[in-house]
């Protein structure tokens, strides 16, 4: 690439043989490009502050990678063409990562395909964007500034040079014109160029090699497939392999792939969600399905003293972190691990045989089957998967209904892609992290006593426009996640023979959170609120410890494979109400789906337009619960299916005996878990409650 000035004469004469030999690298420009990319990608980077989250060196190879990626196809351009593409490109990607620096300033999340889509997400940045951009930012547009700058010195240039020939000689065709600018870049394609013909053509001929620069973008392409894909390979095959199946968090695809490599990630998740086409229902399937709801509303809705009976009382849910149900009234030593919660069992109705219906989903499965009804979904999270269908869900029933609603949950608001979600569910507020004081770091955030005090600050606080509503208040707790490791200034639980193990510090946490438990107790009370404030308080899912022999120390005996498979699958379930009436035990099964229907019932609202698949809690009907994995029970029969999922191969238990019994007794109870599963995933995939509305 010959680099011509204009000498006294007008005529043109070539640079510097240094300075030329630098221009003359035929891919300086795309160099430049990928340096460029780099160092954004690398400031963004260090501008996420988040632990655990670093970029070493494989993930240097991937953001250079997915760099070329995105740019490899500019090689199948020419000259100017190719320099403009090459700009235009650069603005494009510069702006995309300050969009998602910006929005994951506040919502510490990235933007997704649809997010874009749904303008209201980003709307709520609103008046806030001034006050996210720093000055640094302005590194991001700094060589696009540069780029410019050489191109408008490069127009003028020509321009003062062909006017000074136009004064002392006549114009030469190729001086004239605003194209003369672009001079340099074209002739970057000219490496064979005469250096010393100055009358030679201005897009030789040697520089359009079509075949050649179709390669060079092939080249371009794979180089950039092999440095992208390689390393997320390696971290896929290592210690990520199960991140892309559950895909629970933006961050954590990040942390594999890159911020490129994320959004075509999300681009293909989207393209492979919305795009691909689900298997359209027949009208009979419709009408069987729509048919199950009627008949499953019919049994639900049956009005008894309890309905309405606590009309516009304020409801606080509680939904516990790995909070199960094994340890609910046992001792370690000769203290109680639960202290808290056995007190205000006696006061409240008590579920022992309450299930958690969870999935992959985890926490975000017990939120949307608690509060939906329906069943988490076979794999990943409803929440990730499908937060823009429609389901009859508490927060927007209440809503309706003259409720305030907010969820609070003291992490990343990004997490299980609650942002989003908590917003198509009609919560009118969310809490999350940046909302809280840190006042008191444990574990992955905030501590749940802190937790509770400044959410109840924030339910009744005078900044609350709505003070006169009753309201609906879902609160996640976080402290007692996994791997329940406490400062030993916090832990008050002496967990004798298991201290130091995890299970002891899973006892411990369990301790912790209790204690957290009695202060929101008292917190409501002294507040005002015990008295005219619905109390429904449950785990979310198991504290993944699978250990047997721990459960048989812990328990003091052995345990057969249905005790376990209960052990693992009971949270225990706290209802309590004004006044503490219908306080008790309730041995009759339930589980997570039951939330939605048990509380409306309670506040005097129908359920029968909701397509709902729970129970109502307070009136006389059918149990028949439904765990994710395929397992059933209705009080009479337990069926443990087996990793093949063939009916036959399962184990079907008395639950009168506790021994195993004939499988073919649990075959009409397995036939109708297939079905209920099934409809819940086909309403869930198909979107399908906007059609039967
Ligand atoms: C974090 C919390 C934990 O926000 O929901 O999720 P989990 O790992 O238990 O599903
Ligand atoms: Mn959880």
């Amino acid at each position: 690439m010959p680099l011509h000035f204009s000498n006294r004469d007008g005529r043109k004469k070539l640079a510097p043989p240094q300075m030329r030999r630098l221009f003359q690298l035929r891919y300086f420009e795309y160099a430049l490009f990928i340096l460029a990319l780099f160092l954004k990608l690398r400031y963004l980077h260090n501008n996420l502050k988040v632990s655990n989250i670093d970029m070493n060196r494989l993930d240097n190879v991937i953001a250079v990678g997915s760099i070329m990626l995105a740019s490899f196809w500019i090689f199948w351009l020419y000259g100017r063409a190719r320099t403009i593409a090459l700009l235009l490109l650069n603005v494009l990607l510069s702006g995309l990562i300050f969009a998602d620096l910006i929005y994951y300033r506040y919502f510490q999340d990235f933007i997704t395909i649809p997010v874009l889509l749904q303008a209201g997400q980003v709307g709520e940045l609103g008046e806030s964007i001034m006050s996210l951009i720093a000055r640094s930012d302005l590194w991001l547009a700094a060589d696009i500034i540069t780029w410019l700058v050489v191109l408008i010195g490069l127009a003028a240039m020509q321009h003062f040079a062909s006017r000074r020939r136009k004064v002392r000689t006549a114009p030469s065709p190729q001086d004239a014109g605003p194209g003369h600018a672009w001079m340099a870049f074209d002739e970057l394609e000219a490496p064979h160029a005469q250096p010393n013909s100055t009358d030679g053509p201005v897009f030789p001929k040697a520089g359009k090699r079509p075949l050649r620069r179709l390669l060079t973008g092939f080249l371009a392409f794979i180089i950039g497939y092999v440095m992208t894909m390689g390393p997320i390979n390696h971290y896929k095959n290592t210690w990520a392999g199960n991140l892309f199946v559950g895909n629970w968090w933006n961050l954590s695809l990040y942390n594999i792939t890159g911020l490129l490599g994320f959004h075509y990630y999300d681009g293909y998740r989207y393209a492979k969600e919305r795009l691909s086409s689900k298997p359209a229902l027949t009208r009979e399937e419709s009408a069987e399905i729509e048919g199950w709801f009627l008949d499953a509303a019919e049994r639900r809705n049956q009005p008894n003293a309890t309905f309405g009976a606590y009309k516009e009382s304020n409801i606080i849910v509680v939904q516990v972190e790995a909070f199960m149900n094994f340890m609910i009234g046992k001792k370690i030593g000769n203290e109680e691990i639960t202290p808290h919660f056995n007190r205000l069992m006696e006061e409240s109705l008590y579920f022992p045989n309450f299930y958690h219906q969870t999935g992959q989903g985890r926490t975000s499965d017990a939120d949307f089957s608690s509060n939906s009804s329906l069943h988490p979904l076979p794999t990943g999270s409803v929440f990730v998967r499908y937060p823009h269908h429609e389901y009859d869900v508490l927060p927007q029933i209440l809503g309706q209904h003259g409720y305030k609603t907010a969820a609070f949950h003291a992490y990343e608001g990004s997490f299980w892609n609650r942002n989003i979600m908590y917003e198509a569910m009609g919560y009118d507020r969310f809490y999350s992290k940046k909302h809280y004081v840190m006042d008191e770091a444990l574990g992955w955030s905030l501590g749940d006593k802190s937790f509770f005090r400044q959410s109840l600050e924030f339910m009744t606080g005078d900044h609350d426009q709505h003070r006169n509503k009753p309201f609906y208040s879902f609160l996640i707790t976080l402290t007692s996640h996994h791997p329940y490791q406490l400062p030993a200034s916090v832990s008050k639980l002496d967990a004798g023979k298991f201290k130091g193990s995890i299970f002891g510090n899973y006892l411990e946490s369990v301790h912790y959170v209790d204690a957290a438990l009695g202060q929101l107790v008292e917190g409501m009370k002294q507040k005002g609120l015990w008295d005219n404030t619905i109390l429904y308080v449950y785990g979310d899912h198991d504290n993944s410890l699978r250990d047997k022999q721990d459960y048989e120390r812990f328990l003091k005996k052995t345990l057969s494979d249905l005790d376990m498979h209960q052990i693992m699958n009971q949270v225990p379930l706290l209802i309590h109400l004004p006044n503490g009436t219908e306080a008790g035990v309730y041995d009759q099964p339930a589980g997570q789906l039951d939330m939605a229907p048990s509380l409306l019932h309670l506040l005097g609202i129908s359920t029968e337009s909701y397509r709902m698949m729970g129970h109502n809690l307070f009136g006389d009907g059918e149990r028949f619960v439904v765990l994710r994995s395929g397992a059933f029970t209705d009080g009479q029969v337990y069926y443990i299916p087996s990793a093949d999922l063939e009916f036959s191969n399962g184990q079907c238990y008395s639950l009168d005996t506790r021994e195993l019994v004939n499988t073919e007794i649990c075959r009409p109870g397995y036939n109708e878990e297939k079905l209920r599963l099934s409809i819940s995933d086909r309403v869930i995939t198909n979107n399908l409650i906007p059609q039967f509305r």
